[in-house]
């Protein structure tokens, strides 16, 4: 298509996305709302682990973030302004049952009400994610996610989310990237609660799931039918330097313990075979499966949302040699470092990975909608001396990212949007506030937001519906 717009070059082909394409932002209640003792709020995982000393970078913590709890309606405006048709945010747990379980803090709710009517009334869909990792931490000195009922409290909590923001939030996620919060959270312990335990981390992960199952089956009986559930994974391509037996067996062993894990049970084919074979060694975590469960993590889903950064590259290693990392129960394989192009985290950027993965799972994963939940980089910024913030390299890493998209889609993948992560530079785990994200600045002493060279592009993207297929001048 050669757009007529006096903006962009006269005659210049376009690569269009499909009518009604959403384009948007993300975020994560831990990671931009700050105001983690107001109102109410229940302490949750992610305050106790920063409190830790030595667990996040700098001594970070979930205050002041962006203190978008207080300038959620500003944000909004710059939303409205950058003509994102959709924000994905996650709500606090602990703000709506501060111990996990039991009495419900309205405060917490009134908060998600506003933010929602404000996207409302600016045209911008919410798209409510409703767990990102800040478990209450009552929850946790109960035994969190290695413990089932935990599984229980989380459909218990999202019944009660719907029942407040049913009416007018339409797409919902039940979890964000269960992988993190399981191989992460309770497998190597970087991130909180910072357990180091494998066969733990393989059994949180069934119970995050039996957790998704629950609130989905919940959801899907409260909720009207034009409602969309989903579960949002991160997910890689796996690629080796070989095609030898060898190398086949070291992509297929992370392939599983990173994708098929949780894209199998979820879309109705139970955990992987080979899976299962490769880590009994770590003991018999299969002992927390029941009968049913696998039926209850197979529930129907409306989308499948996918989270990518950056592609996996391993080698075979000797023998049965477990591998570093926070794969439980991998052996014999070793994880080699990013190539090429790489982000300020150190990610490597390989957009072509990103047009494989996407066509891999419209294959694999029965037939799900895909919408891109995450997808950006992390570069140091800094606001010049006329009040910009000129990120060349983010901007080309989503301009590259997004093309990557379109190229899938041409290959035949249902692909119905993508929401760049993330709206504001914020909170990054336990790399606290040293990593930048954003597409919109935040100096986090003075709280004021500066719109990024990325930010416009993205802008003129979402205006366009597309993008020229050379050159980052768009
Ligand atoms: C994730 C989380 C985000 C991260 C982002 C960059 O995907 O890990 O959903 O909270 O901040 O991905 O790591």
């Amino acid at each position: 298509m050669t757009t007529t717009d006096p903006d962009v070059e006269v005659g210049r082909e376009l690569l269009q996305f499909p009518p009604d394409f959403l384009w948007g932002a993300a975020t994560a209640s831990f990671q931009i709302e700050g105001a983690t003792t107001v109102d109410g709020r229940g302490t949750s995982i992610w305050d106790t682990f920063a409190a830790t000393p030595g667990k996040v970078l700098g001594g970070d913590t979930g205050d002041p973030a962006c203190d978008h709890y207080h300038r959620y309606e500003n944000d909004v405006e710059l939303m409205s302004s950058l003509g994102l048709a959709a924000y994905r945010f996650s709500v606090a747990w602990p703000r709506i049952q501060p111990l996990g379980s039991g009495a419900v803090e309205t405060r917490g709710l009134d908060f998600y009400d506003r933010l929602v009517d404000s996207l409302l009334a600016s045209g911008i869909q919410p798209l409510v994610t409703l767990y990102h990792w800040d478990l209450p931490q009552a929850l946790e000195d109960a035994g969190g996610w290695r413990n089932r009922d935990t599984a229980y409290r989380f459909a218990e909590y999202a019944t009660i989310v719907h029942g407040r923001l049913g009416d007018r939030v339409k797409a919902w996620t039940t979890l964000n990237e269960p992988w993190c919060s399981a191989f992460l959270g309770y497998g190597n312990g970087i991130h909180a609660p910072g357990i180091a335990d494998p066969r733990a981390a393989l059994e949180a992960a069934h119970h995050l799931l039996l957790g998704h199952g629950l609130a989905t089956a919940a959801l899907r009986s409260l909720a009207p039918a034009d409602h969309r559930l989903s579960i949002v994974l991160n997910f890689s391509t796996v690629w080796a330097d070989g095609a030898s037996e060898e190398h086949l067996t070291a992509v297929r062993k992370v392939d599983g313990l990173q994708n098929r894990i949780l894209l199998d049970p979820i879309t109705g084919r139970g955990y992987p075979e080979d899976v299962l074979l490769e880590t009994a060694w770590l003991g018999d975590w299969t002992r927390v499966i029941r009968d049913g469960d696998l039926e209850i993590i197979e529930a129907p889903l409306d989308w499948l949302g996918v989270n990518y950064y950056a592609p996996a590259r391993v080698a075979p290693a000797d023998g049965d040699v477990v591998t570093p990392g926070p794969f439980a129960g991998l052996r014999g394989v070793e994880l080699l470092p990013p190539r090429g192009e790489l982000t300020g985290f150190g990610w490597e950027q390989n957009a072509d990975a990103f047009t494989e993965l996407l066509v891999r799972l419209s294959r694999d994963s029965a037939g799900l909608p895909l919408v891109v939940t995450e997808n950006g980089s992390a570069f140091p910024d800094t606001v010049d001396g006329l009040g910009r913030v000129v990120d060349v390299e983010r901007t080309r890493y989503l301009v590259d990212h997004v093309r990557a998209v379109h190229r899938a889609i041409a290959q035949g993948a249902d692909v119905r949007g993508y929401l760049a992560w993330s709206l504001l530079d914020n909170f990054e785990w336990a790399a606290g506030y040293s990593q930048r994200f954003g597409i919109v600045h935040v100096d986090y002493e003075t709280q004021r937001r500066t719109v990024k060279e990325s930010a416009a592009t993205l802008s003129r993207i979402i205006r366009d519906n597309g993008l020229p297929p050379t050159g980052y001048d768009i």
